[in-house]
């Protein structure tokens, strides 16, 4: 099997809003119906140190300390989906960045929205390329 008929993995979080407000089933049930298989779940604290690498490219944006400070609130659900395209479509499952204006049927214009603070609490994250993919992967489940 070459690299590029590997079956497609995707780093997903539902990060601590979405854990606080019980939402981890309603997203997980998504991605299964979905038809994507998980092939790793686990509940945890993140550290700076993690998020520092996973945020990398935001580091110098304005949005970067309050994302951070958000993201070490609570736990989080990190999860390994796989599955043909399943990049592209987890991604479409998630709707857009901006809560307010994803759209009704996605996981954030179904289920999130401005609680004052922009667009920081959107649920999830869900990697945006095979590259950002496998980077995020061996951070958060390294060997895997
Ligand atoms: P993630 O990476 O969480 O799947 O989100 P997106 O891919 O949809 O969005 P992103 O990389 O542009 O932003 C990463 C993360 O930063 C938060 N954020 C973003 C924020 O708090 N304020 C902002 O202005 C932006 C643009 C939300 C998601």
């Amino acid at each position: 099997m070459t690299d590029a008929q590997q079956l497609e993995r995707t780093l997903v979080l539902v990060k601590p809003d979405g854990v606080a407000r019980g939402l981890v089933g309603e997203v997980l049930g998504r991605i299964e119906r979905k038809g994507y298989r998980l092939e790793a779940i686990e509940l945890r604290m993140a550290t700076r140190e993690l998020l520092a690498e996973h945020y990398h490219e935001h580091r110098r944006k304005p949005f970067y300390e309050p994302l951070v400070e958000f993201m070490l609130s609570g736990p989080i659900i990190a999860v390994v989906a796989s599955g043909d395209r399943v990049i592209e479509g987890f991604r479409s499952l998630a709707g857009a960045t901006d809560p307010t204006a994803a759209a009704p049927g996605t996981i954030r214009g179904d289920l999130a929205r401005d609680w004052g603070v922009g667009v920081t609490k959107n649920i999830v994250h869900g990697s945006d390329s095979r590259e950002s993919a496998e980077r995020e992967i061996a951070l958060w489940f390294p060997g895997l």
